[in-house]
């Protein structure tokens, strides 16, 4: 039997973060934690490049431009859509998640949902904690894992 499995080893990737402004402070927790995994994880900071867009609403467009360069591992994408705060809720989320997912299957680049969409402000704050609750990190590690894997599959 032939196992394919990435391992949590970032060095010598690139990687490019896509951010939205929208409910910053949320996504500055995000931003923290996923820098966090991905430089606990041997990745060096000149290997990372970073861009805001106003809403999780635009990730998807940055996220493709981004991976289409060619200088990325992968990208990951970081935003807070809040059902609380907002009527369209289910078109914000929707679109990222959906745009998200065409822009790496059309550029064959990783590119990982590390938006988080909750119902209210306090889930929110709750996903974007210390190391082992924040979206961000969690995001950060599952980049490499991916890079790692496809990587594998050749
Ligand atoms: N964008 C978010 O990232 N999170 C939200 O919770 C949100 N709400 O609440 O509306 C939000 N809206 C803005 C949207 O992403 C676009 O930036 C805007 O519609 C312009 O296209």
């Amino acid at each position: 039997m032939k196992v394919y499995e990435g391992q949590l080893d970032g060095s010598g990737m690139s990687f490019g973060l896509v951010i939205s402004r929208f409910n910053d402070f949320i996504t500055r927790r995000l931003v923290d934690g996923c820098l966090d995994a991905l430089k606990r994880n041997g990745a060096s900071e000149d290997a990372i490049e970073m861009a805001y867009v106003p809403g999780a609403f635009e990730i998807p467009l940055a996220a493709k431009k981004m991976a289409g360069t060619g200088r990325f591992d992968a990208v990951i994408t970081l935003g807070a859509v809040i059902r609380g705060s907002t009527s369209h809720f289910d078109f914000v989320a929707g679109q990222a998640a959906r745009g998200v997912s065409t822009a790496s299957m059309e550029t064959g680049v990783p590119i990982i949902f590390g938006v988080i969409t909750t119902e209210t402000i306090e889930q929110a704050i709750e996903r974007a904690g210390t190391r082992l609750t924040n979206r961000g990190f969690e995001a950060g590690q599952s980049a490499i894992e991916m890079v790692q894997v496809l990587k594998q599959l050749g």
